[in-house]
């Protein structure tokens, strides 16, 4: 384009803002954009004066966050100190003590997942899921880049839901599931190794963005599809976007196989589990089905999906399902003949307006579900749902919150708190007190709290049990702007620490933590809950644990060669080894120490490798010594005093 016809940037968002307004006064307040066969719900808001000016603004912070964001809510928090660490409650902990609490981050389209303590906000490390990892190793290894390339063979992921498996409703510390919503799969992470062990990538689905764990007792990774697309998406109907499917699917949290999905209208976003294993709440936007923002945001309500899991499983078992890519689909749409009787599959409830987060409170009895473009959070009644034959009679109250509501948590004592990214802020509000007020009533709120600025996801301590431990949250916001020192274009998140307490005005912002691009959630366990483990087992793992007598080579073949070393303080098991040049190496290395945090590096820098073997590990690298001379390899680990002498030379010798 020619510089003269640059325009102001102001000049475009202003146009698209006022594009967004005409499309949004359109908005019929009736029903009148349903079919004549669906149910009619009457949207009763009274108390609830939504005005056009409340719908624009969070319109346009659908699509241009930037353009709006939080600018009018500036002023300082509550007990914060508008710096980086507050005056608030103590959350520093003191030099040698741990924390309490672990926090598990996703890394959002870094890929990784981030492990902080809490309350400190400190880093602790970071497990590399669906990226590579040089300080590690991971997608270098044989092991770890077989994973990836079963896993899909993507170089990169976008995790946004990080789940705790539950025995009994409660974290058990063993994985920690997490979806890619870029590549449409599922992770396991082991948490006694702190590793990835597992990734899945799920058939027929191109994006999986909510994800949650069946609860009490993890018997299903659940993930749900926020892309539309052909089913199955081999050519047919590309242009035909009314055949485009969005599906939800259970996976085996053992074998991490996929084990049926279901279909449904609109598209789906978040999902949260009912804490009794009958129930899965996924909200959901675009009933339009449409593939433009304005075709997306044009309705007035979209429909939550409760899926009646034992009802899926079924219809499964009955053999009701078409079999796309190997994986049993089942018609959970609303024209579905499995969806007629007195137990559909799928239950629609329709919910102001493009709603995003569904969260299910500890005790299980409410989904609360943030309207993002309505000011209000949704409180679905669980145990309703199975009895009311119009589902939108499970709907148990609707607080109007603040502008932008995204997601809610809980502290155990009865409230609930909700950002607010339009606003800027956090709501606490009392539950019970939503359930009696009128629907639209701001009453519930017991206060508000400016957060820096525009918040997503919100955790406080085992929020996502059935017991919450209350006393600090997280609040993830996805702009810091003038919170930090500035680093040019791009600036952190800032995820900050808020303590809660036990009373009830009782917010305290007391700590502004930078995150890189891009967590979206966290999730906290007690310290008690995880158990990691000091040194790896060798019976965990299949590599041959190579003994210090091992160390020497092996030919394999005519052009191929096993070289087999450990490692120690400060030494490789071999001094130096020979191949030929065109061999291709296998080379396993053991680090024989048995004393937890003792790692050595393996670096051959020409040949582009790297990889860390921690104590009583086993990994393998395999490459081909095609460039004839002389390598050193060098421990990449800080391990002793005469580190910088842990050495080792390849001989290529010409061919
Ligand atoms: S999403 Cu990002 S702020 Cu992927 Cu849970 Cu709501
Ligand atoms: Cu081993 Cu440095």
């Amino acid at each position: 384009m020619s510089t003269d016809e640059r325009r102001d940037p102001n000049d475009v968002i202003e146009e698209y803002e006022q594009r967004l307004d005409d499309v949004l006064a359109e908005v019929e307040p009736a029903p009148d954009d349903r079919t004549a066969d669906e149910p009619v719900v009457s949207l009763d808001l009274p108390g609830l004066s939504l005005n056009r000016r409340d719908f624009m603004k969070a319109g346009a912070a659908a699509g241009a966050m930037g353009a709006l964001a939080g600018c009018s809510n500036i002023t300082g928090g509550g007990g914060g100190d508008g710096g980086a660490s507050g005056s608030g409650p103590g959350h520093k902990v003191a030099p040698g003590e741990h924390d309490e609490y672990y926090g598990f981050w996703s890394g959002g389209h870094s890929g990784e997942l981030r492990v902080v303590g809490i309350p400190s906000m400190r880093e602790l490390t970071r497990i590399p899921v669906f990226n590579t990892d040089c300080a590690t190793g991971y997608g270098y290894t044989d092991g770890s880049k077989e994973l990836l390339e079963e896993g899909g063979d993507y170089t990169w992921g976008d995790n946004h839901h990080p789940n705790l498996s539950e025995t009994d409703g409660d974290y058990d510390g063993e994985f920690l599931f997490v979806n890619d919503k870029a590549n449409g799969r599922i992770a396991r992470v082991n948490l006694t190794y702190f590793e990835t062990d597992a990734i899945t990538d799920v058939p027929n689905m191109q994006a999986i963005h909510g994800c949650c764990v069946l609860s009490p007792d993890t018997k299903y990774v659940l993930g749900n599809g926020e892309f539309r697309a052909p089913l199955p998406n081999d050519g047919r109907d590309v242009d035909n976007p009314d055949a485009y499917t969005s599906l939800f699917v259970a996976v085996d949290p053992e074998s991490m196989e996929t084990l049926w999905q279901v279909k449904v209208d609109g598209n789906l976003d978040i999902v949260d589990s009912g804490k009794e294993g009958r129930w899965a709440i996924a909200s959901a936007y675009n009933s339009e089905e449409a593939t433009s923002i304005t075709g997306m945001t044009k309705n007035d309500r979209d429909d939550v999906k409760a899926f009646d899991i034992p009802a899926i499983e079924q219809a499964v078992e009955n053999g009701d399902y078409e079999e796309v890519n190997g994986v049993p689909v089942v018609d959970g749409t609303k024209e579905s003949s499995l969806n007629q009787g007195d137990r559909p599959i799928v239950k629609y409830i329709p919910t102001p307006k493009s709603p995003h987060c569904v969260e299910v409170g500890p005790n299980g009895d409410y989904a609360f579900i943030a309207g993002k473009l309505s000011p209000t959070v949704t409180m679905l009644d669980i145990n309703a749902l199975s009895e009311v034959s119009d589902p939108s009679e499970a709907v148990a109250g609707r607080p109007r919150v603040g502008l932008g509501p995204l997601h809610t948590t809980f502290d155990g004592n009865g409230h609930a708190y909700t950002s607010l990214f339009i606003d800027s802020q956090v709501a606490k509000w009392d539950i019970q007190a939503a359930v009696e007020a009128e629907t639209g009533s701001e009453d519930p709120i017991i206060e508000k709290q400016d957060v820096h600025y525009n918040p997503g996801h919100i955790q406080a301590l085992e929020a996502m049990s059935t017991d919450p431990d209350g006393e600090w949250l997280v609040c993830l916001n996805k702009l810091s702007k003038d919170r930090f020192l500035p680093v040019g274009p791009t600036m952190p998140d800032n995820d900050q620490l808020i303590h809660i307490g036990q009373g009830e005005k009782s917010m305290e912002l007391v700590a502004d933590h930078p995150a890189y691009p891009e967590p979206h959630d966290c999730v906290f366990a007690h310290r008690d809950k995880i158990d990691a483990k000091k040194v790896y087992d060798p019976a965990d793992y299949e590599e041959t644990y190579i003994e210090e007598a091992d160390s020497g080579v092996e030919r394999t073949g005519e052009n191929s060669v096993h070289v087999k070393m450990i490692t120690k303080r400060s030494e490789f098991g071999l001094p130096d080894f020979t191949v030929q040049e065109g061999d291709e190496v296998t080379l396993t290395t053991t680090n024989i120490e048995s004393v937890q945090d003792i790692v050595h590096g393996v670096a051959i820098p020409q040949y582009d490798i790297n990889y860390a073997v921690p104590p009583q590990d086993t990994e393998t690298v395999t490459f081909t010594a095609d460039e004839p001379g002389v390598y050193w390899i060098y421990c990449t680990f800080f391990c002793s005093a005469l580190h910088l002498e842990m050495r080792s030379r390849m001989l290529v010798e010409p061919a």
